[in-house]
């Protein structure tokens, strides 16, 4: 089948990616992913300066899925700038995501100025949903910020642009954000960041360490609320708005089920650390068998057509 898709007018040769956070941290893995079966890759999200992160253990799979508060290590946008324009000289016709955020509200203009000055030419993901830094809220859940960052960005940077969401619960911030949302000229929507400050308990001991053991909740755990997310975004969002969904991919069939919601592009998080960037070959083959047997050839034959009983 034809795995083929597009956000905006950047056209990819398949339909999955990594998510931000995972095998994106430097050369070694972006080059993995960008040698792997995946679509192309985002970059882990890049602060100004860079960061060490929070204390190990800092991550934990479990049989459902995974917890973490790795709190932001990243190399620093200069690095992601610098690895992402030798990635497009040898690649000129695959476009790639840098993912980026600012950890207080005056840091928004320096990187999006800077990135304005660099020679970037691929997609911006604005991470406004980290649930791990201490002392910093989850921004997409103030409504208002997301609105005065959006405000500001857009006023200094004209390349293709899209916003990392956390999920949402109650139908009433769905149309919350999407009001915002549909105020800008974005390129995409990427949802869902994992789900913020769950805790995971092994041998009566917390799994992780950082934040007295919470920390963001992916995999299996959140695939309910991605395909929601997804799906309830999709009839909000102006049409001219993408839509990336992330969230509890392991096969094929998840891949399929976020697409069927209105998906443009699926990402995958959990499931590529725990399997590495070969999961990128067995999701498009798992993906196209589905295709085969019910007749569909490409993406925009399924795309959207949820059906619900009457
Ligand atoms: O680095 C992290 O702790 C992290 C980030 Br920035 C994010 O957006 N989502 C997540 O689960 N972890």
């Amino acid at each position: 089948a034809d795995l083929t898709t597009a956000i905006g007018g950047f056209h990819f040769d398949n339909t999955v990616m990594n998510g931000a956070g995972v095998w994106c941290y430097d050369e070694r893995e972006l080059t993995a992913v960008d040698t792997s079966a995946a679509a192309t890759f985002v970059t882990k999200t890049a602060t100004l300066d860079p960061r060490a992160g929070n204390p190990n253990p800092r991550m934990a799979a479990t049989e459902l899925g995974s917890i973490n508060s790795m709190g932001l290590p990243n190399k620093g946008l200069d690095y992601y700038l610098d690895i992402v324009a030798q990635f497009h000289a040898k690649n000129p016709d695959k476009p790639y995501f840098l993912s980026t955020t600012g950890l207080k509200p005056e840091e928004f203009t320096p990187l999006f100025q800077k990135i304005a000055a660099s020679n970037f030419s691929g997609l911006v993901e604005l991470n406004l949903s980290c649930p791990n830094v201490v002392g910093k809220p989850q921004i997409a859940y103030d409504f208002d910020a997301v609105d005065r960052i959006l405000t500001e960005v857009t006023a200094i940077y004209h390349g293709a642009l899209g916003v990392k969401l956390p999920p949402y619960f109650d139908l009433v911030h769905f149309h919350n954000i999407a009001d915002v949302l549909n105020k800008f000229d974005l390129t995409f929507v990427n949802t869902i960041n994992s789900a913020g400050n769950g805790l995971v308990i092994k041998d009566e001991t917390a799994a992780i360490a950082p934040k007295g053991g919470l920390g963001g909740i992916g995999g299996g755990y959140i695939k309910p609320m991605a395909l929601a997310n997804v799906r309830v975004l999709r009839q909000l969002l102006k049409p001219s708005i993408s839509i990336i969904g992330t969230g509890g991919v392991q096969t094929g069939r998840d891949v399929f089920e976020l697409i069927l919601c209105g998906a443009d592009m699926v990402g995958v998080a959990t499931q590529l650390g725990k399997e590495g960037p070969k999961v990128f070959e067995r999701l498009s083959t798992e993906l196209s068998a589905i295709m085969d047997a019910k007749g569909y050839r490409q993406l925009s034959d399924f795309r959207g057509q949820l059906r619900v009983p009457a």
